[in-house]
C-alpha cells in the first residue's frame, strides 16, 4: 500500500448473494427514516482502524497475514436499533467462537502497529440506515446464512457520493 493517509477498517465482506440479502433487510424498515447505507457498502466491521498515515500500512497487512483463522457460518437473525448512535443494525444473535476468536487475534496482530485494542465488548453487526429513527426489534423468520471464508481490508472515502467503501486486500481463512 502507497500513498498518504487512508482512513481503513477490517471488516467481513458479503459475497453478491448475501449482500442482496441483506439489501433486502432494508426494505423491511419502510419505516425507518435515515441515512440508508448504500447496498455495495453494506459489511460487517471487524475492527476500526481510522485515519492510519503510510508508515503503518505495512504493518497493518503484515498483521492480517499473520492471522490465523477459521471458516465459519454466521447466521444473521436479527434486526436491531441502538439509540446513542441512532443505527438500525442486523446481526447474529449468537457470535460464533472463531468470529470472536478472529477479532481478538486481529486486535492482537495489530498492537505492534500501535493500536489499542477495544475496550468495548465486540457487537457484530450489519448497519443498514445511519441516523436512523426508532425501529423496533425483529427477529428474522429466515436468518441470512452467511459462509464467511475471508476477510478484508476496507478503504473509507466517506465524501462525495456513495459507495464510500472499497476492499483493498482480502485475507483467507483456514488454508
Ligand atoms: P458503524 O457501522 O457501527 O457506524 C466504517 O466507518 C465502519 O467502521 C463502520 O462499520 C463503522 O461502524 C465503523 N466505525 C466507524 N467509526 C468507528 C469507531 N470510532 N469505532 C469503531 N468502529 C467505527
Amino acid at each position: 500500500m502507497a500513498g498518504g493517509r487512508r482512513r481503513l477498517f477490517f471488516a467481513l465482506w458479503p459475497d453478491e448473494t448475501v449482500r442482496a440479502q441483506l439489501a433486502a433487510l432494508q426494505e423491511r424498515l419502510p419505516q425507518a427514516q435515515g441515512r440508508w447505507v448504500h447496498p455495495e457498502d453494506l459489511h460487517l466491521t471487524l475492527q476500526f482502524l481510522g485515519s492510519v498515515e503510510p508508515g503503518r500500512q505495512a504493518c497493518i497487512a503484515e498483521a492480517a497475514r499473520a492471522v490465523q483463522g477459521e471458516p465459519f457460518e454466521l447466521e444473521i437473525d436479527r434486526i436491531d436499533f441502538w439509540s446513542k448512535p441512532r443505527i438500525a443494525w442486523a446481526g447474529p444473535e449468537a457470535v460464533p467462537r472463531p468470529l470472536k476468536r478472529l477479532v481478538r487475534m486481529l486486535a492482537k496482530k495489530l498492537e505492534p502497529c500501535g493500536f489499542e485494542p477495544e475496550r468495548r465488548p465486540y457487537k457484530p453487526h450489519v448497519t443498514l440506515v445511519r441516523k436512523s429513527t426508532p425501529v423496533a426489534a425483529m427477529k428474522l423468520p429466515e436468518p441470512i446464512l452467511w459462509a464467511v471464508e475471508h476477510f478484508v481490508l476496507v478503504e473509507s472515502r466517506p465524501n462525495g457520493d456513495p459507495p464510500h467503501y472499497r476492499p483493498v486486500e482480502g485475507w483467507p481463512l483456514g488454508d
